[in-house]
């Protein structure tokens, strides 16, 4: 079962099961046509140029990118130039439903986790809007989940997450660490391909008023 060091009012939310088989795969569907747009491509770590083992692509207005000027959003895809495609109606739904939060997001970052691709300890640091939550929706097999404090030396604890599973991360909890140790490779059959792929929501840009 889930167990979180801080109390459960402290903005951190976990929705076991949100999604049903028919929503996943419904938005696993969107998800394959956007990618024929906007390819994954492979990020790079600012300073090192060392690649993540995630691929990474995005929705909406704005999109997160990794290279070796740094992290920043922006508008356009990294490889191709384009815009990124929009974000469909159907995920925007689910933020609508679970955020709690009177603006829409402007960006949604899918990250694809294959076979032994993980996501060290981070915090996300790179929106002007902190007080917008971040939502997460899990697709496909299993990943473990670490979650830590808002100091990277406080204490970790781990959660599996489950496809169709959704995570709220707001208020206090907006600012903690967090990473993926681990995918659980043949947990799920919805991806055709294996793996993991994880949609997180975000408002990047302070609402005017
Ligand atoms: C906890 N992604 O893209 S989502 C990321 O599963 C990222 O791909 C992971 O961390 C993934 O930045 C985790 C769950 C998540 C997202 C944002 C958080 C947990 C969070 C922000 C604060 C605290
Ligand atoms: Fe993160």
């Amino acid at each position: 079962m889930m167990q979180l060091p801080v109390k459960k009012t402290n903005g951190f939310h976990y929705l076991p099961g949100f999604l049903d088989a028919r929503a996943q795969s419904a938005i696993h569907g969107l998800l394959e046509k956007a990618v024929v747009e906007a390819p994954f491509f492979t990020p790079v770590m600012p300073r090192t140029g060392r690649p993540f083992t995630v691929l990474m692509t995005n929705l909406g207005r704005l999109g997160w990118v990794s290279d070796a000027k740094g992290y920043r959003y922006q508008p356009v895809h990294p490889e191709t130039g384009r815009p990124w495609p929009d974000m469909p109606d159907e995920i925007l739904a689910v933020w609508r439903a679970v955020s709690s939060y009177s603006h829409d997001p402007e960006a949604c970052l899918v990250n694809y986790y294959a076979k032994g691709a993980r996501m060290g300890l981070h915090r996300d640091i790179d929106e002007d809007d902190l007080n917008a939550p971040v939502v997460s929706i899990s697709l496909g097999d299993t990943a473990v989940f670490r979650i830590g404090g808002r100091e990277r030396k406080d204490r970790t604890e781990t959660l599996k997450l489950v496809s169709g599973d959704v995570v709220i991360l707001g208020g206090p909890s907006r600012l903690r660490y967090h990473g993926i140790d681990r995918i659980l490779i043949g947990t799920s059959t919805l991806l055709p391909q294996g793996g993991r792929i994880n949609l997180t929501l975000r408002r990047v840009t302070r609402p005017a008023c």
